[in-house]
């Protein structure tokens, strides 16, 4: 090797430590405040109907008002086997572990969460409900520090096995590290209101899939409740992705369109039904084109949907699709089978859809309808998922290849936080922090220069 081959030899090893350090040093971004307990899962109530102190104890780290209004329901002989009663959640399925929380005329129940960053903006969800016949409907407030963040509200139940209702709540500026949560019920004469499963977020990121997983079947949405699935079924089967593979950030999914893998979101359209605006964003890496899916969110029984595809020629198409006519179709003209990673990001404002790969926005298009369209303007969906369409009429349109860092937001990215998403990962969209991180500039010159010097030691002892 001369030393021109040398050199660039060590150039090429330059470019591995760069990526590592850089995950390293990545802001988190989200700074989270913890609610203890926000599924209601750590205590086991044996004493019918299931109140607090008359009948139990205090729900672990809540506050109520009542010793016999607020409890949990359903109660037991023995957990999780044998519930010896449920008379206030006598109907809908559980959204998250075994029990559900029940307040009933007009009680409450309080947390003080800590960990709130002052200035930041964030919201509340949760799973509500309503105890069945003349007990519904009941009355529903949600509040922070007495402001209310979820307007009173009835409450009917879903009945049968349906799910529970999931709220999100306006957004709200922390003013302190501490703010106090409050759930009250609202309607008094025995009307008992359910509820689930309670997380906090910063608005914008409503989901995040970063197929960063190595092992089981569930792609995790790390930030919402978006988990999918993978494959047909919950077990191993052939359309199960291989997960595992080097991704664009940590890990991603492989997609084999001969076996129509696909991450199954069937049971989370729900969280996303009530968009009317917002971004979708994702990796992908692709040589072989199939028309194939990257994210489809659709009515089963139609050709109604929201998609982006890479289509049979190697274009990224977005489409949403009602009434059977395309509302928008933006076709770029330019292609992106060429085996490298590509980042692909759609928003919408409410008015039009904007089309961005690799951080450009894409003027040209093959098509170009545009209306607005969004997920709200997909009626009666009920089918979702990665790397497969999905839709009635279609032949399956299974992707073929690597995907990587999926999201969704309920916000429009501006620029700043689309080059944030592109360049830290989705979950760092708001990062303010990034000068902290290493130029890469600056890290190739610094490692470049410690390869150099140490094949200069080499040299000198050879
Ligand atoms: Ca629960
Ligand atoms: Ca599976
Ligand atoms: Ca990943």
């Amino acid at each position: 090797m001369n030393s021109r081959n040398r050199t660039s030899a060590a150039l090429t090893l330059a470019v591995v430590p760069i990526a590592v350090v850089m995950s390293l040093y990545c802001p988190d971004g989200s700074a989270a405040p913890i609610i203890l307990n926000p599924s209601f899962e750590t205590d086991t109530f044996t004493n019918g109907p299931g109140g607090t102190v008359a009948q139990n104890f205090a729900i672990s780290s809540w506050l109520d008002n009542s010793a016999i209004d607020v409890g949990i329901n359903p109660f037991w002989t023995s957990r999780p086997t044998n519930p010896a009663g449920s008379p206030h959640a006598d109907n809908g399925a559980i959204p998250d572990g075994d029990q559900v929380a029940f307040l009933r005329d007009t009680a409450t129940l309080s947390q003080s969460i800590d960990g709130f960053e002052v200035g930041k903006t964030y919201k509340i969800s949760y799973f509500e409900n309503n105890r069945s016949g003349t007990h519904a409907p009941g009355g529903l407030k949600v509040s922070i520090d007495g402001t209310v963040i979820v307007a009173d509200h009835a409450t009917a139940a879903v009945g049968g096995a349906n799910s529970y209702r999931f709220v999100t709540s306006d957004p709200f500026t922390a003013t302190n590290t501490t703010h106090a949560l409050t759930f009250g019920s609202t309607s008094g004469a025995d009307k008992s209101v359910l509820i689930d499963n309670i997380t906090i977020a910063e608005p914008g990121l409503v989901a995040n899939w970063k197929f960063d997983e190595t092992s089981g079947q569930v792609a995790v949405d790390s930030a919402g409740l978006s988990n999918g699935q993978l494959g047909n079924t919950a077990g191993v089967d052939t359309r199960d992705p291989t997960i595992d593979q080097l991704g664009k950030f940590g890990r991603a999914y492989s997609f084999d369109s001969s076996q129509n893998d696909l991450v199954a979101l069937g049971a989370n359209v729900g969280n996303f039904s009530g968009f009317d605006i917002g971004s979708i964003t994702g990796w992908f890496n692709t040589n072989s084109t199939p028309r194939g899916a990257l994210l489809s969110y659709r009515e089963n029984s139609t050709n109604d949907r929201l998609i982006l595809e890479m289509d049979v020629d190697g274009k990224l198409r977005f489409i949403v699709r009602e009434a059977n006519s395309n509302q928008t179709e933006l076709k770029t003209i330019a292609t992106f089978d060429d085996g490298e990673w590509h980042h692909m990001a759609v928003t919408q404002d409410g008015a039009a859809t904007t089309l961005f790969v690799d951080g450009t926005e894409i003027t040209a298009f093959d098509t170009s309808t545009n209306s607005g369209a969004w997920f709200d303007d997909i009626t009666s969906a009920n089918g979702m998922s990665i790397g497969w369409e999905g839709r009635a009429n279609a032949a399956n349109v299974p992707f073929d290849g690597l995907l990587d860092d999926f999201a969704v937001f309920d916000v429009v990215l501006t620029t700043e936080q689309l080059s944030n998403v592109i360049n830290f990962g989705a979950e760092n969209f708001n990062a303010e922090n990034v000068n902290i991180i290493p130029e890469p500039s600056t890290l190739a010159l610094t490692t470049f220069g410690l390869l150099g010097l140490l094949a200069w030691r080499r040299r000198r002892r050879g």
